[in-house]
């Protein structure tokens, strides 16, 4: 049984959102075809209040992607972007949402950021993903979105720490830094990650 995680493919992520992903949008016609291939089909959401601390925004004198000290782990100063029940933080509008079975929805702590969509970033609380796919005896995790680097190579990174498999559909993601994706590449390889194109996935 082979599950799908959708991370965060949302609007402030697509071209002329407020934390553009190059060529973001170009995933959602992949990312629908792909679906028909998987068992299990669930989604992350980037989930900010107003004033999150990952916001340059809230942060006197601190500037869009400079790095601060945040509670003792490094922290980029992001854009505003994925606030709560706004039209950034909707998923893109061609996105089939049909067979996604459950949302779990991540970075509404204001004080934390949350890359990954198993744990924040100071790894304090699980959004109980975890619990949610051993309930469903899901093994074999799969994961496209947005940005590739960031939640979905945090996410996956997770994954393998909590005993799954997972591989990253590469040509189902797009990176905010192409340089930073290669190195998580390899990273994620040497940690028993794969990479593979949608095309190599067996239905
Ligand atoms: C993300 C930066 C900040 C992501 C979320 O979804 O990759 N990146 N928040
Ligand atoms: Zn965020």
């Amino acid at each position: 049984m082979k599950t799908l995680i959708i991370i965060d493919p949302q609007n402030d992520f697509m071209p002329g959102g407020s934390l553009a992903v190059p060529n973001g949008d170009e995933i959602i016609p992949v990312i629908n075809k792909i679906q028909e291939s998987f068992d299990l089909i669930i989604a992350s959401q980037d989930w900010h209040p107003n004033g999150h601390a990952s916001f340059a925004s809230s942060h006197k004198g601190k500037k869009e992607f400079e790095t601060i000290d945040l509670k003792g782990i490094e922290q980029v100063m992001w854009p505003e972007h994925c606030v709560q029940n706004t039209d950034g933080a909707e998923f893109h509008k061609d996105l089939k949402t049909s067979k996604i079975e459950a949302i779990f929805r991540k970075g509404t702590n204001p004080e934390i950021d949350s890359y990954s969509a198993f744990y924040d970033n100071q790894h304090l609380k699980s959004t109980g993903l975890s619990g949610y796919l051993k309930e469903k005896n899901a093994k074999d995790l799969y994961f496209c979105g947005l940005a590739a680097e960031i939640c979905v190579h945090f996410t996956a990174k997770d994954a393998i720490k909590e005993g799954f498999k997972a591989t990253i559909i590469e040509d189902a993601t797009r990176a905010l830094n192409a340089g930073d994706f290669k190195k998580a590449k390899v990273e994620l390889k040497e940690l028993g990650g794969r990479i593979i194109s949608s095309n190599a996935i067996e239905s």
